[in-house]
């Protein structure tokens, strides 16, 4: 295997005319920046259902990013609840299928935020559709400071793969959710909460690496972001 791994990153999409007035995909740079300062090589995946066979025999590793929508509430079997919800159809149904691909061949995975609810979804989990609509007096989730700044705090379960990654039981973290894991998917356990109990976190515990923040560590404002991306990428080099 080359020594740097080739990691896929999912990016999102948009149709808003700011960029084009034609469909254009869209990602934050940090993401990719994250993934070449850390020792890997990035490469932005675009939607191409006939191209996943392709994708999955050149890839080390996945990164599901976060982005400007949600995914479609139907996946786990719910109705639409709150008008809060943007759900981008095609983004939803190719993630679905490189992260099952990806997943079920035991390929290093790190979901961030949007790509965190994608995990649990996929296996077999539910989402809180909007915080403020379910959870009575929660934390700002949706923080209205610079995106880089920590915003709250989350506890770290021990005898996590995060712990072990981390090595705190508390850490501060940037929030820009307004939605969490409900019910969690097969296979996965909780390894970080905010101090409202909301999931903050997750990981699976059948295979190699496969771990889902809500919060941003692509920003690397703080230590332990470093040290998620480092593990990340070590285990994409294994
Ligand atoms: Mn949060």
């Amino acid at each position: 295997m080359n020594s740097k791994p080739l990691i896929g990153i999912v990016p999102d999409f948009e149709t808003a005319a700011t960029y084009s007035s034609y469909p254009w995909y869209a990602l934050r740079e940090n993401y990719v920046t994250a993934i070449s300062d850390t020792g890997g090589i990035a490469i932005i995946i675009p939607y191409e259902s006939s191209a996943i066979e392709d994708y999955h025999n050149m890839l080390d590793g996945l990164v599901l990013t976060g982005g400007n929508f949600d995914i479609d509430p139907s996946y786990y079997g719910e109705e639409i609840t709150s008008d809060k919800i943007g759900i981008k159809d095609k983004r939803t149904a190719f993630e679905f299928e490189i992260f099952m691909k990806s997943f079920n061949n035991n390929i290093p995975i790190l979901g961030i935020c949007g790509g965190e609810q994608l995990i649990n979804v996929g296996l077999k989990g539910s989402l809180i559709q909007h915080i403020p609509d379910a959870v009575m007096n929660s934390l700002e989730h949706e923080q209205k400071i610079e995106k880089h700044l920590a915003n709250h705090v989350v506890n770290i379960l021990p005898n996590t793969l995060l712990h072990k990654i981390i090595g705190r039981t508390t850490v501060e973290v940037n929030s820009t959710h307004h939605q969490a894991v409900k019910v969690l998917g097969n296979n996965l356990e909780v390894c970080a909460t905010a101090p409202d109990g909301i999931i903050e976190a997750i990981e699976a515990t059948n295979c190699k690496f496969c771990i889902g923040v809500q919060w941003h560590p692509e920003y690397r404002s703080r230590e332990h972001d470093h040290k998620l991306f480092g593990a990340f990428i070590d285990a994409c080099r294994s």
